[in-house]
């Protein structure tokens, strides 16, 4: 029997529509498998399309309509994937946490600041894990003043010249330009990153600056998280961290509400004025802290790349693979498994932005550090945005990516400045704008 032509031209019209939506579907779906492994992309005509989920529905598809649905709901629910997908959990403040003024110079820095010196104990050991926090007070300003905290790379000692503070004696990378040799900080390494803490112009205006090193709480290397502060949580015969339990970067993070622990002791500090910032991978951290605490007021990103600000799913600079391979320590175990697969992760960096709303966040990027991909950075904030407004603030008051050196400050901020991956003056002095304009005293 044979088929009437025009039979067959209906069946084969039918066959193309049922077809359609999957075809469009194809075109929309991450083709991370298209991409060769491991492969860094820096051509914005080459990042393949993705879908974000969405910070405003729930995991089982149900919309976010209004600010107790996000505080009771969503929130809780986009901060435990976090956990488990990417940061790893980690434990709250230990019940033996102390605090001990080891220094008080009220002259310091030619009398403009008063310099303390504080360990952070997180055992009852002495010798246990600690954490030594570096203070400075700026005298001409009525108490209590409002403060900036931020981890430092290079230990207390590098972040300003003034010779009354303590060198660090802990292991730190070799770095001869910066005075380290034998994993350890030389008196050659006093003031060494200076350029990157704006000491002077921070006091001048009335903040504080509080920092610790990065690897008081875990050196920077994988050890198989044997040293720094995570076997004084592991339960009997734990040896490392379980696959959702946190890594370098939670131990940070950590190490930044311990230390805000002690903030909110000191009379000099108003505790509900503290912004956390840092820079790079501890521009990661900084978010992930501002993420799960609080009392943070405000969130400072600067260059933090992929796994801070910047979208995972954009194939642009570093990618999930790179970084889990660079770093193995720095994430938890269970992102791995994410490495090529950024399109099955359950979140995507905007919602970590969206997990500090509504309390002002700052985004910086830098025209040449296409390795953090400060188009992604931006679209993170972009994307943070409806949360923002749920909650009743302006969000981004943009859509497109500003010019260079034209900050946004609307209650997300961000800005791309000219130049390389690094915190400058040109930073610093935004970030205080941003502070200025959105830490007013209540
Ligand atoms: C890079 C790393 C980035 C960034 C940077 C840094 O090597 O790939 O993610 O964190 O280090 O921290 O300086």
């Amino acid at each position: 029997m044979s088929i009437p032509i025009e039979m067959t031209a209906l069946l084969l019209v039918f066959i193309l529509i049922l077809s359609l939506p999957e075809m469009s579907n194809a075109q929309q779906t991450p083709s991370a498998s298209s991409r060769p492994p491991g492969a860094v992309n820096y051509d914005e005509a080459k990042v393949p399309p993705y879908t974000l989920p969405d910070p405003l529905t729930l995991a089982d598809g149900t919309k976010v309509t209004d600010a107790q649905m996000w505080w009771q709901r969503r929130r809780p629910e986009i901060l435990r994937l976090f956990e488990q997908h990417v940061y790893g959990r980690a434990p709250g403040r230990p019940k033996e946490l102390r605090f001990e003024t080891r220094s008080v110079d009220p002259k310091a820095l030619g009398g403009k600041a008063t310099r303390k010196e504080i360990t952070i104990h997180f055992s009852s050991q002495r010798d246990g894990p600690k954490m030594d926090l570096l203070l400075y007070l700026p005298n001409g300003a009525p108490k209590p003043v409002p403060a900036f905290l931020g981890l430092n790379f290079y230990g207390n000692h590098a972040i300003h010249p003034d010779p009354g503070i303590t060198l660090s004696r802990q292991w730190m990378r070799n770095n001869p330009e910066l005075g380290i040799t034998e994993n350890r900080a030389t008196e050659a390494s006093r003031g060494a990153d200076a350029r990157s803490w704006a000491v002077e112009r921070i006091l001048a205006r009335g903040y504080a600056l509080a920092t610790a090193y990065y690897g008081d709480l875990d050196p920077d290397f994988h050890d198989g998280f044997q040293n720094g502060v995570h076997p004084l949580f592991y339960r009997k015969g734990q040896t490392a961290p379980d696959p959702d339990e946190w890594g370098a970067i939670g131990a940070w993070a950590w190490g930044l509400s311990r230390a805000m622990d002690y903030l909110e002791t000191d009379v000099d500090i108003d505790r509900r004025r503290v912004a956390v910032m840092g820079h790079s991978r501890l521009g990661k951290t900084a978010l992930w802290a501002g993420a799960q605490d609080q009392r943070f007021a405000l969130v400072i990103s600067n260059n933090s790349g992929c796994g801070g600000a910047a979208l995972s799913r954009r194939w642009f600079g570093e990618t999930v693979a790179r970084i889990n391979t660079a770093f193995p320590h720095w994430f938890c175990g269970n992102f791995k498994q994410y490495n090529d697969k950024e399109a099955e992760l359950p979140v995507d960096q905007h919602c970590l932005l969206a997990l500090i709303a509504p309390r002002p966040v700052y985004i910086a990027s830098a025209e040449e550090d296409l390795w953090a991909d400060p188009r992604g950075e931006f679209l993170s904030a972009l994307h943070a945005s409806p949360v923002y407004r749920l909650l009743g603030t302006d969000g981004l008051a943009a859509q497109e990516m500003p010019p260079v050196n034209q900050p946004i400050m609307s209650t997300i901020g961000y800005h791309i400045r000219t130049g390389k991956h690094a915190v400058t003056d040109y930073d610093w002095e935004r970030f205080m704008d941003f502070a200025d304009r959105h830490l007013k005293k209540p």
